[in-house]
């Protein structure tokens, strides 16, 4: 059995990464709703998920989107994310939002089409190498809506085109993460839509790229814990995009749809030792607060995943193993239901208030009034969004 201080450690040194666009407006195709106070800019974007991370203590980086995030200086960006305490984190790239990606980017069959989408991965990794981050985040909407209407073969040489050129690009400290979707906004075919294709394209790029895992990015009813138990077995899991959702790419609060799908997920994360933020495995937020405020709701999301660890680490791993060995069904599922069905809302009071933290994260930061504050300061000026 894990020791009580054991599983508080492993709770306070824990590290969820935020993405810089939940701070921002967004929405549906339907509609993107404007709140008041949003961001104008990556600074205020960062100084709001500084917030978070002010309250949680487990936050301390903010993954920026390029061009959303585009600056003249990343560095002094990366001086002001100091400033407020955090880092920047993850550089994800863009090449779903320019006219001339209509057939795809990287797998794009015209070059010049190509060649202008490679050029914006190699900038990311300009952009990495000027904030000090390690991992280049690819997500690609690259795919097909009619049978015939490309070769899937020569898409996915293109794409392997791509990686290896983007692979050889990066510094040794530097990795590439290749995230996959199963559909959207392609419906036929999706370049990479599965860990499988995402994973063999990685392995074929280097050693330097791994799969990511976008919660909201499976079909219905797929088992997602098998695929994380399986990258980590490969050593190929590079990180987590959390989310969750009800039907489709919903990108609701991370364990708000399912959080024993979350529980699981943890579980097999914690098994396999790679809870530490030395496991090489991201652990990275990406949502989107359409009608709930954006700076609570990352904290709502944060203890979440939290509450999902801290019942995962309380896992009885001698008692699991013996049952499991011993062909025990119900004992082994018993141990792992125990561990569910604990509160564990006590336990990360204790974690809080020994990183010297108000124990109830959302009241302290609603006392805080930053909320009102921003909503006050920030009139005029055009809020952050998508930009789709
Ligand atoms: C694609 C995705 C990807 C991001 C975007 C904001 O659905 O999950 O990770 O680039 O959302
Ligand atoms: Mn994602």
């Amino acid at each position: 059995m894990t020791s009580n201080q054991a599983v508080v450690a492993a709770l306070r040194s824990q590290r969820i990464e935020l993405p810089s666009w939940a701070f921002g407006n967004s929405g549906t195709r339907f509609k993107v709703f404007a709140q008041k106070g949003v961001p104008r800019d990556p600074y205020e974007k960062i100084a709001d998920a500084a917030q978070v991370h002010r309250f949680t203590g487990v936050a301390p980086t903010v993954a920026l989107h390029i061009p959303w995030d585009r600056v003249d200086d990343y560095a002094d960006l990366a001086r002001h994310a100091a400033d407020h305490g955090v880092a920047l984190g993850t550089i994800n790239s863009n090449t779903f939002q320019d006219d001339d990606y209509m057939l795809g980017s990287v797998c794009h069959p015209d070059a010049r089409v190509r060649r202008k989408a490679l050029d914006h991965l190699l900038g990311c990794v300009d952009v990495m190498d000027a904030t000090g981050s390690r991992d280049l985040k690819l997500w690609f909407a690259d795919g097909t809506n009619y049978p015939g209407q490309d070769s899937i073969r020569a898409r996915q040489d293109r794409l392997a085109e791509a990686l290896t050129a983007v692979h050889a690009r990066l510094g040794p400290d530097q990795r590439m993460v290749l995230e996959y979707k199963f559909f959207e906004p392609s419906f036929y075919t999706m370049d990479v839509p599965d860990w499988g294709t995402s994973y063999m394209q990685c392995v074929a790029a280097g050693p330097k790229a791994m799969v990511v895992v976008d919660t909201g990015h499976h079909a219905p009813g797929t088992n997602i814990e098998f695929i994380v138990a399986s990258l980590l077995r490969a050593g190929r899991l590079g990180g987590f995009d959390f989310n969750s959702r009800f039907y489709a790419d919903d990108d609701l609060m991370v364990g708000s749809a399912d959080p024993f799908q979350l529980f699981r997920i943890m579980h097999e994360v914690v098994q396999a030792g790679a809870l530490s933020p030395d496991s090489g495995v991201a652990f990275m937020l990406d949502q989107c607060h359409n009608i709930e405020p954006k700076i609570p709701g990352q904290i709502r999301s944060v203890m979440n995943v939290q509450e999902a660890t801290a019942k995962a680490l309380l896992v009885d791993a001698d008692a699991l193993a013996a049952a499991q060995a011993a062909g025990d069904v119900l004992g082994a599922n018993g141990v792992l239901m125990d561990a569910f069905d604990t509160d564990v809302r006590p336990l990360l009071a204790e974690v809080r208030s020994g990183l010297g933290l108000d124990p109830d994260p959302l009241g302290a930061y609603v006392r805080s009034g930053y909320g009102a504050a921003i909503v006050a300061e920030r009139v005029g000026g055009a809020q952050a969004g998508w930009g789709a």
